[in-house]
């Protein structure tokens, strides 16, 4: 429960990286506007608590996550710039909650559960400002 170490044997699965993609129209459902990056943090179905996603990259500016949480279990989603400040959502049990955040070049950002975060409810935000438009990919919000 050190939650600094790279032990994988708590049962929990490994989070994976994820790019924020933009938002190119509209959607009902969606708390972001266009032309503002949205990436999905959906909570793992697993017995131990856990986010199926470890990572997001995005570029500098507004970044909006949203949180997937149909687990039956209460959780929520916290940005944090590290060294500053931090913004929430409530949390829920089931549903979702979108949160946004406007990224800086050269700082620092995790994102976590405030229940959950020493059993590894955690991840980081790396801000790239190299992503480009060929990066670009439309935001589709899931079914
Ligand atoms: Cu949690």
């Amino acid at each position: 429960m050190a939650g600094c170490g790279g032990g994988d044997d708590d049962g929990a699965p490994e989070g994976k990286t994820v790019t924020a993609k933009v938002m190119t129209k509209l959607q009902s459902g969606v708390r972001a506007q266009v032309g503002q990056w949205v990436a999905d943090i959906p909570v793992a179905h697993s017995e131990e608590p856990a986010f199926t996603v470890a990572e997001v990259i995005a570029p500098p500016g507004n970044l909006n996550l949203g949180l997937w949480n149909s687990s039956g279990e209460q959780h929520n989603l916290t940005i944090e710039e590290v060294g500053g400040g931090s913004i929430d959502t409530p949390f829920i049990r089931d549903g979702k909650a979108w949160i946004r955040s406007s990224l800086l070049e050269g700082k620092k950002y995790v994102f976590y559960c405030g229940l959950h975060r020493k059993e590894g409810m955690e991840g980081t935000i790396v801000v790239d400002p190299k992503l480009s438009a060929e990066d670009l990919k439309p935001y589709q919000l899931k079914g």
